[in-house]
């Protein structure tokens, strides 16, 4: 069900209609749902948390979306995820939703997306003045854990030139976004059990490590648990994830959330989930037509009820 008749996920939405709905949907569920600025970007935007309790005692759940900021299927997925977890009545969900605590920041980089709607489709950093001529830190590369540290490759999987796509920046945490994602780890030690990047594109459910090709010592439980998630997601409409540690699956990342969550906050469960599409099929990958956003939405729903249903197994 829709609260707000305006909103849907037949088309995207940009910044201001997506903090419009998250107000609105914090009023109409004040007594489970709040929304709150933990930061404010280089170009003056709150960078906000949505969370959800509907019970004391709950353990929770960390979201983060858009980090990436042509990557807006990870934020409409996120805004649908709220909705669900407010609204469903879908006995699998209200499970989620009562027994969880969902902590949701739907847009790490608010200045990026902005950039992605008005100049430049295929922008993925912020927007901050980072050398002569260039603008932008990749905040997935801004996190302390391990920040700039090649793999047994050399691979830095990172990069110290301000004009390119992966910048890590000055130092750890030197960015405003990060230090907003950064907050809600430390101000919220041992809450969370499982911690989750949005993504796109590519159908790949990474787990720890970004930085080494070496195996996690939990590598068996985060395999389990990602392969769960893959096999809802796959039961919905067929589509198939990759499940397994983000640099051999896919390629070498330092300071990025996932491996900062869980080797500086020990939270086991941490992925990236990189959602539709796969740059194949009709060649989508970071543009997904919006016909999309529904289909993908559902699916990743799906997909964090088998997490869940597992991750309670061990
Ligand atoms: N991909 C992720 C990136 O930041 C990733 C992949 C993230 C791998 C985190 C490992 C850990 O490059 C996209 N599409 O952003
Ligand atoms: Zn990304």
């Amino acid at each position: 069900p829709r609260v707000d008749a305006q909103y849907d996920w037949v088309s995207y939405k940009n910044l201001t209609e997506i903090y419009a709905w998250l107000d609105e949907m914090a009023a109409q569920y004040s007594s489970v749902a709040s929304v709150r600025n933990i930061g404010t970007t280089h170009e003056g935007r709150p960078i906000r948390l949505f969370t959800i309790s509907k019970k004391s005692g709950n353990r929770g759940i960390f979201v983060e979306a858009n980090i990436h900021a042509r990557e807006w299927i990870s934020s409409a997925t996120a805004t649908y995820l709220i909705n669900e977890l407010l609204t469903s009545q879908d006995p699998d969900i209200v499970d989620i939703a009562t027994n969880i605590d969902w902590y949701i920041i739907t847009n790490v980089n608010p200045d990026g997306l902005v950039w992605t709607w008005e100049s430049n489709r295929n922008w993925r950093k912020t927007r901050a003045p980072v050398s002569a001529l260039c603008f932008g830190v990749d905040v997935n590369r801004n996190f302390a854990y391990n920040w700039l540290t090649p793999d047994e490759t050399g691979n830095l999987g990172a990069s110290t030139t301000p004009c390119t796509d992966t910048y890590a920046g000055t130092s750890p945490l030197s960015e405003n976004e990060a230090k907003a994602v950064e907050s809600v780890f430390a101000n919220n030690i041992g809450k969370f059990d499982v911690f989750l990047s949005f993504h796109s594109y590519g159908h790949y459910m990474l787990h720890p490590w970004g930085h080494t090709r070496g195996h996690s010592v939990d590598y068996d439980l985060q395999f389990a648990v990602g392969n769960a998630f893959r096999a809802a997601v796959q039961a919905v409409n067929g589509i198939n994830y990759a499940v397994g540690p983000s640099n051999t699956v896919l390629y070498a990342t330092s300071g990025t959330t996932p491996d900062h969550a869980y080797g500086q906050y020990g939270i086991k469960l941490s992925y990236t989930i990189e959602m539709r599409g796969n740059g194949n099929y009709g060649n989508y990958g970071f543009v997904l037509p919006p016909e999309f956003i529904l289909p993908n939405a559902e699916e990743v729903v799906a997909g964090l009820i088998g997490l869940v249903n597992s991750a309670r197994t061990y």
